[in-house]
This record gives C-alpha cells, sequence and structure tokens, in this order.
C-alpha cells in the first residue's frame, strides 16, 4: 500500500467514516491518547498502530477478548491486527489502563 492510500484511510477515519475492507487504517499514538479513539472499518480491515511519542511506549491490549498484549512499542514502532468479524473490539494500553481505544467493525 502507497503513502497516498494510506493517508486517505486516515482521512476517512478521522471524519468517522468506514475505511474500505483490503485497506490499513492508522491509529496514532500520541500523547497517551490512541487517535482515532473509535475507529470504524469494514471486514478485512487491517489497523496499524503507530507510537508518535517522543519517547513513551505503549502496547496494544485486547484484554477482553484474552489475548496476549503487543510488544510495548517506542517511538516509531507499530504494530498491526486484521478485523475480519463484525463487532466491537475494545482495547487499552497496557502500562496505561485509562488510554483506551475501540475499534468497530461492521459491513
Ligand atoms: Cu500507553
Amino acid at each position: 500500500m502507497n503513502r497516498r492510500t494510506l493517508m486517505i484511510a486516515a482521512l476517512l477515519a478521522l471524519a468517522g467514516l468506514p475505511v474500505a475492507a483490503g485497506e490499513t487504517a492508522k491509529v496514532s499514538m500520541d500523547r497517551n491518547l490512541f487517535t482515532p479513539q473509535h475507529l470504524k472499518i469494514k471486514p478485512g480491515t487491517t489497523v496499524q498502530w503507530v507510537n508518535d511519542e517522543k519517547r513513551t511506549s505503549h502496547s496494544v491490549f485486547f484484554e477482553a477478548e484474552g489475548l496476549a498484549e503487543s510488544d510495548r512499542l517506542f517511538p516509531g514502532e507499530t504494530w498491526s491486527r486484521s478485523f475480519d468479524k463484525p463487532g466491537k473490539y475494545p482495547y487499552r494500553c497496557g502500562p496505561h489502563p485509562e488510554m483506551t481505544g475501540i475499534i468497530d467493525v461492521a459491513p
């Protein structure tokens, strides 16, 4: 996927519009927030979390699903997960439990 496509996906996400299947949507980790905090996507979309902090590390932890926490992401690092089934997927940062987000997968 090229940079322009990623940019479009990011803009759609910020506008609250669903990202098309097969695309990659970005969630930024910055100032102890996931942005967008509520991301709507189509089934088949990959979400890529990017640590945009200057020095703080974060993780992505789908605790409610009983999944393992991601590795700790240092500034500039990324972690991805694909979503095939419709549903709401809440998650949080491992070291910062108050830092939460939700992936909303709907056709
Ligand atoms: Cu964190």
